[in-house]
Formats: C-alpha cells, sequence, structure tokens
C-alpha cells in the first residue's frame, strides 16, 4: 500500500506487534496456593518500612483466580500478544528440584485462555521475584544461582515450549542487581556495591544458561529474548568531565549487561571503573562470556524516561536524585555522579515526559546492534485518574503519554530502526513494587476492595491503534 499519505504516515509495518506487560508478583495474589513458595518480594513486602502503606502482593489484582475474565478483557481490547512473568516459586518451590505441577497448570491454563482467544503469549521467565529459598543461599550473588535459573527454565520449556513461541529470560536486571543488591529500594534490600556488581554478572550467566536450556528444548521456531531497561544516557553539557560522567553511567547503567550478552565480552571502561570494588579475573571464569553471548533472537527495551548526569561539581545544587528513598547509591564505581531531572513534565513518579528519549534510544541500539530485532516490551506512565460522573476514568495524561511515545517509535521505525513491536505497561493497575498501590500504571483501573476492572478512556484509544496498526488521533 502506498506510504505517502498522511494517514500511512502513522501506520506501523504489517505485522508490528501490540501487546500489553504484567508481571507475575505485580498482579497474581494468591502467594501461598497451590505449593507456592515465598519469593524474595515477599519477604521485602513484609518487612516493615520497606513499601509504600506497607502493601503487599499478597492479593495484588487477584489475577491467578481471575486469569480468565483478564483474558476476556485482553480480548476487548483486541491485544494481539500478552506479557507476564512466570513465578518461580509456584514452578519450582524453594528455587531447585523437581517442578511443582500445580503451578506449571496455573500457567498452561492462562496459555491457552490466550490462544483460544487468539491473544500470542509472551513470557518472561524472571522479573524479580527469586524464591526466598535461594536467597538465603547468596541469591544473585552467588554463581549457583545461575546455575539453577537455567534448570527452572528447561522445567518451563519443557511445560510451555509447545504453546510458547516467544521466550523472554529476564526482566531489566540491572533493577535486580542495582536496586536489589546496591540501593537497597528492591528485594532483598541489601546495600553493597561490590555484591550488586556480582550480581549483575550472575544475573548475564543466568541469562546464557536460561538461552541454553530454552534452545535445547523449545521446538526451533521458538524465539529467545531478554528484556533491558536501557538507560538513555545523556551528558548535562559537552564539558569533558560531563561526557565522561555519562560515558561511566552508560558502562554499569547499559554495556555492564549488552557487552557481554550482545557485543563480546565486559567493556574495558567499565572492568576499570569498578576494578577497586571486583575482582573481574576470578569473577568471569573462563568460558563465562561465551555462554552470556549465545545468540539471541530480539531484544526487549523498557523504556519510562530519559538519565541526565553531570561531573560531581557541575550543578550539584539544584541536583536530582533519582534513587528512590536510599541512600545508597545503585551506581557502584560511580557515586559521585550527579543526576539531573530533564525539563518538562513529570508522571506521578517524578520521572520526566520526554519521547525524544525513547526515538534516541532506539536509533543509538540499532546502530550499536546492527541486524538484531527490538520490541518495546514496556512503556507507559502512572498517571492520575479523573472519574467522572459517567463512570469513566479520563486518564487524557497517559492517552497523551502514549500517543508521544507511539509517534516516537514510528518515527525510529521510518528511520531504519527494526521495531517488532509495542507492549504496554501496564494492562492493570498493580503492584508498584516499593511504591505499592498507590501509584497506577494500568490501561485498566483496579479497585483494589472488589477487584472491580474498569478500562479507562487510555484502554479503549489504545485499542483503536491496534485495530487501525496506527497512531489515532487524540
Ligand atoms: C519497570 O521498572 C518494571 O519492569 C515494572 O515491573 C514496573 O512496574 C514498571 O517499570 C514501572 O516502574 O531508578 O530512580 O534512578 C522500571 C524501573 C524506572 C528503573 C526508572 C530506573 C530510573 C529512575 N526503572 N528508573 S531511578
Amino acid at each position: 500500500s502506498p506510504a505517502s499519505t498522511a494517514v500511512d504516515r502513522l501506520h506501523f509495518p504489517p505485522g508490528f506487534l501490540w501487546g500489553a506487560a504484567t508481571a507475575a508478583y505485580q498482579i497474581e495474589g494468591a502467594v501461598a496456593e497451590d505449593g507456592r513458595t515465598p519469593s524474595i518480594w515477599d519477604t521485602f513486602s513484609h518487612t516493615p518500612g520497606k513499601v509504600a502503606g506497607g502493601d503487599t502482593g499478597d492479593t495484588a489484582c487477584d489475577h491467578y483466580h481471575r486469569y480468565r475474565t483478564d483474558v476476556t478483557l485482553m480480548s476487548h481490547l483486541g491485544l494481539q500478544a500478552y506479557r507476564f512473568s512466570l513465578s518461580w516459586p509456584r514452578i519450582q518451590p524453594g528455587g531447585r528440584g523437581p517442578a511443582n505441577p500445580a503451578g506449571l497448570d496455573f500457567y498452561s491454563r492462562l496459555v491457552d485462555e490466550l490462544l483460544d482467544a487468539g491473544i500470542r503469549p509472551v513470557v518472561t521467565l524472571y522479573h524479580w521475584d527469586l524464591p526466598q529459598a535461594l536467597e538465603e543461599t547468596g541469591g544473585w550473588t552467588v554463581r549457583e544461582t545461575a546455575e539453577r535459573f537455567g534448570e527452572y527454565a528447561a522445567l518451563a520449556a519443557d511445560a510451555l515450549g509447545d504453546r510458547v513461541a516467544l521466550w523472554t529470560t529476564l526482566n531489566e536486571p540491572w533493577c535486580s542487581a542495582f536496586l536489589g543488591y546496591g540501593s537497597g529500594v528492591h528485594a532483598p534490600g541489601r546495600t553493597d556495591p561490590a555484591l550488586a556488581l556480582r550480581a549483575a554478572h550472575h544475573l548475564n550467566l543466568a541469562h546464557g544458561r536460561a538461552t541454553a536450556a530454552l534452545r535445547a528444548t523449545l521446538p526451533a521456531h521458538a524465539q529467545v529474548a531478554v528484556t533491558l531497561n536501557l538507560h538513555q544516557v545523556r551528558a548535562l553539557t559537552s564539558d569533558p568531565a560531563d561526557l565522561d560522567a555519562a560515558r561511566r553511567i552508560d558502562a554499569v547503567g547499559n554495556r555492564i549487561f549488552t557487552g557481554p550478552m550482545l557485543s563480546g565480552g565486559y567493556p574495558a571502561d567499565l572492568l576499570a571503573d569498578t576494578a577497586h570494588l571486583v575482582d573481574w579475573d576470578t569473577l568471569v571464569r573462563p568460558g563465562d562470556e561465551a555462554v552470556i553471548a549465545a545468540p539471541i533472537d530480539l531484544l526487549g527495551i523498557n523504556y519510562y524516561t530519559p538519565t541526565v548526569v553531570s561531573a560531581p561539581a557541575h550543578g550539584a545544587a539544584d541536583a536530582h536524585h533519582a534513587h528512590g528513598e536510599s541512600s545508597h547509591s545503585p551506581w557502584p564505581g560511580s557515586e559521585d555522579v550527579t543526576f539531573h531531572l530533564p525539563p518538562g513534565d513529570t508522571t506521578e513518579m517524578g520521572w520526566a515526559i520526554d519521547p525524544t528519549g525513547l526515538y534516541d534510544l532506539l536509533m543509538a541500539t540499532s546502530r550499536a546492534h546492527p541486524g538484531l530485532p527490538l520490541a518495546i516490551t514496556e512503556n507507559g506512565g502512572a498517571f492520575p485518574d479523573v472519574p467522572t460522573a459517567d463512570g469513566q476514568i479520563h486518564d487524557h495524561d497517559r492517552i497523551d503519554y502514549l500517543h508521544r511515545h507511539l509517534a516516537a517509535v514510528h518515527r525510529a521505525i521510518a528511520d531504519g530502526a527494526d521495531v517488532r513491536g509495542y507492549f504496554l505497561w501496564s494492562l492493570l493497575d498493580n503492584f508498584e513494587w516499593a511504591y505499592g498501590y498507590e501509584k497506577r500504571f494500568g490501561a485498566v483501573h483496579v479497585d483494589y476492595a472488589t477487584q472491580l476492572r474498569t478500562p479507562k478512556r487510555s484502554a479503549r484509544w489504545y485499542a483503536r491503534a491496534i485495530a487501525a496498526n496506527a497512531i489515532p488521533g487524540l
């Protein structure tokens, strides 16, 4: 079809995959049912002072019991794909040993329900809910956890691989390593920069082990991916000291993962920046980098906001400490770098709304990894809901956010980026980690007292985008 009319300029390529995303601990609830054992997020959320309002995932959206009606909701939105995560402690209680049939059965029923509705299941193996028993033997700070993850991946693939064609190993290993073991604002809440770096390596190794297990178990047509929260890093000024701050944050924010996964190994500048914290020569064993470098079919990118940095002295007066509630830095070896809030509006999280960052990130990632298909595996925002007398929820800020970010994706595709799909975060309002239920990212409102789901105006707008394979008007 001709690509020259005004309307076609808003169309996405044929086959572009439209979806929405969730994660197990954020929506499922049912934390003690059918043999599930606690995860580090159960322990963390039940530790006073760790999560706003003392909220936990004990019930969350009760999706474990309501998955059928949630799939019906997805089909009403016209979703083509649904990205969800598997709870490791449901499938393999305690993180080792044989699979728990009841835990696998839940996901098997969910997958069947999705397929019956014509919705492609996209599985994430790990969205932060490490079995607590594995944390007690060292969690991600020890190598053994990566070996256990490979075994878990095989169990999951064995049970679901006949019906799930797109698999993601890890969601945002940066958060697992540096918010979990560095700043401590995420489970397990440890605050040691050296342990955070060790965790990053073991997460990389876990990705490699899982990729091998998936390849060995899945049918040949199945695809393997990883999802990274790549930071779109900008220097505050072109001052060489600011540029160096940006280089350092790019190293420990991005290239610590993309280096070994996609570019042949850990970058030399990262190793130098962190040599005082970790003996990389003993942490990284011979052969590890080859395991981590196992080819993947697609890179998932989660994007919310850009990251603006400067050298320590520069503009420190109006510095923005984008580190959550912790006085501990999530940036080992670069603790003195100053973070700045980009100009303009912010979401309820205090994150700057900047769709240009998404465009720049897609273009830079395409150039850095030519030939590797990309997908936006998360994008969205927490916004206030404005209920009206007609019972609707007029989240016009979310519609505007989605509109502008989809336009950025569209522009990146037009300029040559190979972006295969877009997953809105999130299908439902849910347990927003350390922020509890206070922050709402859903296109569908959840009344936690009644578990009533109400599609917001953004959900209807997104349904129009999907139906048209194009960006609709506001
Ligand atoms: C994603 O995390 C998660 O995958 C998802 O589960 C979550 O609900 C969703 O996004 C919304 O938060 O950390 O203060 O330096 C995103 C986590 C958010 C981490 C932006 C990096 C940068 C600001 N990322 N954050 S800060």
